[in-house]
């Protein structure tokens, strides 16, 4: 099997003002097209290379021997995933079910964007629903994912620097505004709630 960088679920400039078309050019472009060839070059001629993303972003956490191969897949399914969260005029109302587990939908705002400024450095902010059905924010490190700790993600917003630097720079916290207030494709999220 061979990975492939999917298309974009909307048009390069479909986010502006929030996400421009050049973030996009070098984030999907570059970088996801990145992950992909490394994760293709890496699995080659491995067992590997028959299995699906997932199976082989559970196979691979935690071994460091693996590490290279579990980063380019997570980032894989992490950005394909990201793309999918978002549309153009997207936002709005934070649905009702969503809203009620963290006490209102500020609270839910404010919860995740907490979890997606306070992670340090390089990563990702999740809503996730965990073994039990519950619905929780978490924060991940890098590559990592909520699959490896048996949660089921249902939204994400990357905050590694590529993923905004060239339209706000060092605001964090404003990209994460505008990716909750514009850019969130709710009936994307609740489609695996
Ligand atoms: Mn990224």
């Amino acid at each position: 099997m061979t990975f492939e960088l999917p298309n974009l679920p909307f048009d390069k400039s479909a986010l502006e003002p929030y996400i421009s078309a050049k973030t996009l050019e070098f984030h999907h472009g570059k970088h996801h097209a990145a992950y992909v060839n490394n994760l293709n070059n890496l699995v080659k001629d491995t067992p590997f290379a028959l299995m699906t993303l997932e199976e082989i972003i559970l196979k691979t956490a935690n071994d460091p021997a693996k590490a290279g191969i579990f980063n380019n897949a997570a980032q894989v399914f992490n950005h394909t995933f990201f793309w999918n969260c978002m549309q153009k005029n997207g936002g709005g109302e934070v649905p009702a079910e969503i809203a009620k587990a963290f006490g209102g939908a500020d609270k839910f705002k404010e919860e995740f964007k907490a979890a997606a400024t306070s992670q340090f450095g390089s990563g990702w902010a999740w809503l996730v629903k965990d073994k039990t059905g519950a619905l929780k924010i978490v924060k991940t490190g890098n590559a990592t994912n909520p699959l490896t700790s048996d949660q089921v993600p249902l939204l994400t917003v990357d905050v590694w620097e590529h993923a905004y630097y060239l339209d706000y720079q060092n605001r964090r916290p404003d990209f994460v505004d505008a990716f909750l207030n514009h850019l969130v494709n709710w009936n994307f999220v609740l489609k695996a709630l």
